[in-house]
């Protein structure tokens, strides 16, 4: 098979970029490992930065999203049994969109159907080969037989266990890790949310979080250990804990349910190296992580994928590779702001293992600070819309 460019991973990376390419007219393979069940069964991000809602409107995904979407124009920070909201639309003029990762894949395939898109599932052993030449190829295989697929570049949107950055050489790849001493163990229950936003919590037991889908599933989280038997947390004793977090006005009128999803994440920073080698690009969580608290996950990975395809649009229709050249430097640019932020906002909202009493006062008076100025309000504001691109 020859194609223009093979993208591999069919998550929201994969899918946003071989729907924009297609709709300028550049052929793409999607080479995904998993079944199209497996990969619409995940439940991750929740929120939306602006700039990531017009680009999916770009690519043809608006309708369901304007129409289910929740658009907020703030949030609230909670510590000692008490909160104060953050206007993002006073202080920016912006606002964000609740509408979960799920739900956006979904419809990116529905899409990528519409227009006949080629994402080939259950690819077992991709590997990308050729890459610091001008004809690069993937070889994978499928129902036994070793396939190929030959093409001008490869865009690796495999995630942070994927193959795509592990094929760069290990003298061109420079990595930076932050390992989190803590997860998110997050559940989703079928009730109404607790507020019509967000609630970021700061508590001396750890962090808390109350997001939601819409107006009968919810989405929570409480900080855990990492290495937590998930057993251990039977539905009330999240509940307990959660209630224990959050400002009893808040807990007084949770409403509880049993848990439809249960996970617990790991949390961690982590930046690689260039992002592009070659006829090789990285997007979205195959060349960064960040810790979900600043909810910048999935919106790096958009604002990655918009960059990869205004560059290869320039290649492809003017024979314009200062897109490319600059790819890995304009990315790199967006996704420190963004790390730099999750690891601001998760060192302020968490309990350290070794937090003394004087480390949480510190936290709780940077966070009054936050509540007394609407300058500190307007920088996080800033950064939790979304960085310009
Ligand atoms: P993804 O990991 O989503 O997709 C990569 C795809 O590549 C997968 O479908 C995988 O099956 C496939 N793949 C991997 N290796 C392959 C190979 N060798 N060959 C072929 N295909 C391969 N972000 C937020 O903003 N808020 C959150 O609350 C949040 N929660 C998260 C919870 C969890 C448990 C995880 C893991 C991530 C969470 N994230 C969150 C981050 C998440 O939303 C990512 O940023 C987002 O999925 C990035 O999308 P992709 O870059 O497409 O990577
Ligand atoms: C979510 O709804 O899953 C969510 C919202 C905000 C975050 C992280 C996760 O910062």
């Amino acid at each position: 098979m020859r194609t223009q460019v093979c993208i591999i991973g069919g998550g929201p990376s994969g899918l946003l970029l071989s729907q924009l390419l297609h709709k300028a007219g550049i052929d793409t393979v999607v080479l995904e490992r998993r079944t199209r069940d497996y990969v619409l069964s995940r439940i991750r991000a929740g929120v939306l930065e602006w700039g990531s809602v017009e680009l999916l409107r770009d690519a043809g995904i608006g309708p369901r999203m304007d129409a289910e979407g929740f658009p907020h124009t703030g949030t609230y920070l909670a510590l000692q049994n008490r909160g104060f909201r953050v206007d993002f639309h006073k202080t920016t003029g912006k606002q964000v969109m609740v509408y979960g990762q799920t739900e956006v894949t979904s419809d990116l395939y529905k899409a990528r159907d519409a227009m006949d898109g080629i994402v080939i599932h259950e690819a077992e052993g991709v590997t990308p080969r050729a890459l610091d030449s001008t004809a690069p190829y993937v070889t994978y295989h499928k129902d036994g037989t070793e396939r190929r697929v030959d093409c001008d570049f490869v865009i690796g949107c495999d995630g942070y266990h994927g193959v795509s950055r592990r094929s760069m050489p290990a003298n061109v790849l420079k990595e930076y890790e932050r390992v989190y001493p803590f997860g998110w163990l997050g559940i989703l229950s079928e009730t109404p949310p607790v507020d019509h936003e967000l609630i970021y919590a700061n508590h001396s037991r750890g962090f808390a979080l109350c997001s939601m889908r819409n107006a009968n599933l919810s989405r929570y989280y409480v900080q855990a250990p990492v290495d937590d038997p998930i057993e251990k947390w039977t539905d009330d004793a999240f509940w307990d804990e959660l209630k224990r977090r959050i400002p009893e006005e808040a807990a007084d009128r949770l409403v509880t349910g049993p848990s439809i999803e249960k996970s617990l994440a790991p949390l961690r920073s982590y930046v690689a190296e260039p992002m592009r080698w070659g006829r090789l690009l990285l997007c979205g969580d195959a060349a960064h992580i960040v810790p979900p608290t600043g909810a910048k996950g999935l919106n790096l990975a958009i604002g990655d994928v918009k960059y990869a395809a205004d560059a290869l649009v320039a290649h492809f229709r003017h024979g314009d590779d200062s897109g490319l050249e600059q790819y890995s430097q304009k990315a790199l640019a967006r996704v420190w702001g963004a790390i730099r932020f999750s690891w601001w906002f998760t060192t302020l909202m968490h309990r350290f293992p070794e937090q003394s009493d004087f480390d949480q006062r510190i936290q709780e008076t940077e966070l009054e600070q936050l509540e007394a100025s609407v300058a500190a309000q307007t920088v996080m504001a800033e950064n939790y819309v979304g960085l310009p691109y």
